[in-house]
């Protein structure tokens, strides 16, 4: 007799053994069907499943991965909504790559918090990410895990929400994901990062703490990972940019050295909602994307 399938949500996975917990909190293995991989389809972290528990003692079975909202692809979750860039005031923190991130995350509809750690250690990064980034929807939050500071307003933005931390190595995502939950994830010294080449934090596991899903991830040292995507739909990924469109004197303009390009004068003045920094970090994403896109069937 064949046992109804039942649904839950794929919080962890090791091999080809994951961890699916139900809506009551309670946690099962279970081992993904060959189909899957016939299938091409790989089970994510995050993913709404359905599966067979296991009985007397066995491990279950993977049955069915449910549609994603979204898929990130490092690192490799399903379904996130929120995603929390973590920067730290040292290193300063890569905006090329944050912009890159954004693209992606963008284009999924998830949305993005650039939280700024370590605020007891240089107060002043939030204010000047509100700035960059103004215009541009992107939430910016400061916090210190050290005092306290902003733990609360963060906290208040994940309600609802499956977020996603991701930032580099040593920014602070566990120890702040410590401080907001109480848990006891492995945090580390930068120098003793360094030495070991390692991040702290190894593998994906997502949390539940009532309506709040989160999940946090080993910090990036490479994520050159460029999607491939036509090169007139970088634009769409920057509202600061769209007050903009189809003024420019070129049409179609893609913002990048058209004459008479309005988003370009807008930064150039700096009193629009749109930073030179970024268009000029946006223009090197677009060359980025047109490259991709020239050798996309190389
Ligand atoms: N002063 C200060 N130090 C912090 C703060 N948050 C984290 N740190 C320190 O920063 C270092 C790195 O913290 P982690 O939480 O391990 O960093 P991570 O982002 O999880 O790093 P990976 O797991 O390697 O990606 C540790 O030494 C922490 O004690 C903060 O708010 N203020
Ligand atoms: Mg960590
Ligand atoms: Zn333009």
């Amino acid at each position: 007799m064949s046992e109804a399938a039942r649904r839950g949500t794929l919080v962890s996975g090791i091999g080809s053994f994951y961890t699916v917990l139900e809506p009551d909190g309670t946690r099962y293995t279970v081992r993904a069907k060959k189909k899957f991989r016939h299938q091409g389809m790989t089970p994510m972290v995050g993913d709404e499943v359905l599966f067979l528990p296991g009985a007397g003692g066995e491990n279950g079975w993977l049955e069915e991965i449910l549609p994603r909202s979204s898929v990130c692809v490092r690192p490799p979750v399903a379904n996130i909504t929120l995603l929390m860039l973590v920067v730290c005031p040292e290193p300063a923190p890569d905006l090329l790559l944050m912009d890159r991130l954004m693209v992606q995350a963008r284009r999924q509809g998830i949305r993005v918090c650039l939280v700024a750690s370590k605020s007891d250690l240089d107060p002043s990064l939030a204010p000047t990410l509100r700035e960059e980034y103004r215009g541009s929807d992107t939430l910016v939050t400061g916090v210190s895990s050290v005092t306290g500071e902003g733990l609360d307003s963060l906290l208040s933005l994940m309600h609802g929400e499956t977020c996603c931390f991701a930032g580099q190595s040593g920014a602070g995502k566990s120890t702040l994901i410590n401080r907001l939950f109480g848990l006891n994830l492995e945090t580390g010294e930068i120098s003793e990062k360094i030495r070991r080449g390692k991040n702290t934090t190894r593998r994906a596991e997502l949390f539940v703490s009532g309506d709040i899903r989160f999940l946090d991830t080993a910090g990036f040292s490479l994520l050159e990972i460029q999607e491939i995507m036509d090169p007139s739909e970088v634009r769409l990924a920057y509202p600061e940019f769209m007050p903009y469109e189809g003024t420019c004197r070129f049409q179609p303009c893609l913002h990048d050295r058209e004459p008479g390009c309005r988003v370009r004068m807008a930064a150039e003045s700096g009193e629009e909602d749109v930073s030179i920094k970024r268009l000029e970090r946006y223009r090197e994403i677009l060359q980025e994307v047109r490259t991709a896109w020239r050798e996309r069937y190389d």
